[in-house]
């Protein structure tokens, strides 16, 4: 398997993490997609990584599709219930830490996207998108509260997906006081830091 991505981003960190955990053996490719000459779109036509490219050269995008596909590869640290209630669980953790991201890599874009030029800028639309980081970032610290995990007894998806989201905020927004507002949430990236999976990944 070869997978497209890029070091800096939270969605190719979240994948690389679930091949780290389950003891999968893949080919990185670095690819800068903001790049005029990239060429993700010949893998990937919504020109985004991370996209796993198989054996046989199709193409598994979005991340959370091809987690849950890394998943079903060996029962090796199984990180997604198989079903019920419990699966609906992680896959909400998940879809709220790739939410906070994705709001938050809206409101950077704004600012530093280059082809917008400086008076096309929204601050509204910055804040707007900020909002929903903070209150995500709330709703899971709450949702964590004294357990050791976000879900389960077991590190899950849930975790390795919030660790992803709060790596990247703390890469990209330092000035977002996170760790102080919130200690759990601090207190479960350092455990998580612990484990070769994401100390291999730091962002950057
Ligand atoms: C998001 C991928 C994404 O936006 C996923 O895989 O989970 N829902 C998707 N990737 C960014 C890189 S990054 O900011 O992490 C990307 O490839 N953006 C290029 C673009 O044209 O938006």
């Amino acid at each position: 398997m070869k997978l497209i991505g890029a070091t800096a981003s939270p969605y190719v960190r979240k994948v690389r993490v679930v091949m780290a955990e389950k003891k999968l053996d893949y080919q990185f490719v670095q690819e800068n997609v903001w790049a005029d000459d990239t060429t993700i779109s010949a893998s990937n036509p919504l020109g985004k990584v991370p996209c796993l490219v198989m054996e046989g050269g199709e193409a598994v995008f979005d991340s959370r599709v091809i987690v849950e596909y890394l998943d079903t590869l060996s029962p090796v640290g199984k990180l997604i219930p198989p079903q019920g209630r419990e699966r609906a669980e992680v896959k909400t953790w998940e879809a709220l830490a790739d939410g906070v991201v994705d709001a938050a890599i809206l409101a950077r874009l704004e600012r530093v996207w280059a082809h917008r030029q400086e008076g096309e800028r929204s601050q509204a639309w910055i804040d707007y998108q900020l909002r929903k980081v903070n209150d995500g970032l709330k709703s899971m610290s709450q949702g964590l509260g004294d357990k050791p995990y976000c879900s389960g007894i077991h590190l899950s998806l849930s975790d390795i997906a919030v660790g992803c989201a709060l790596g990247w905020l703390e890469f990209r927004f330092p000035e977002i006081a996170w760790r102080s507002e919130y200690p759990n949430l601090g207190k479960l990236l350092d455990k998580l830091m612990l484990r070769p999976s994401f100390a291999d990944t730091i962002p950057c």
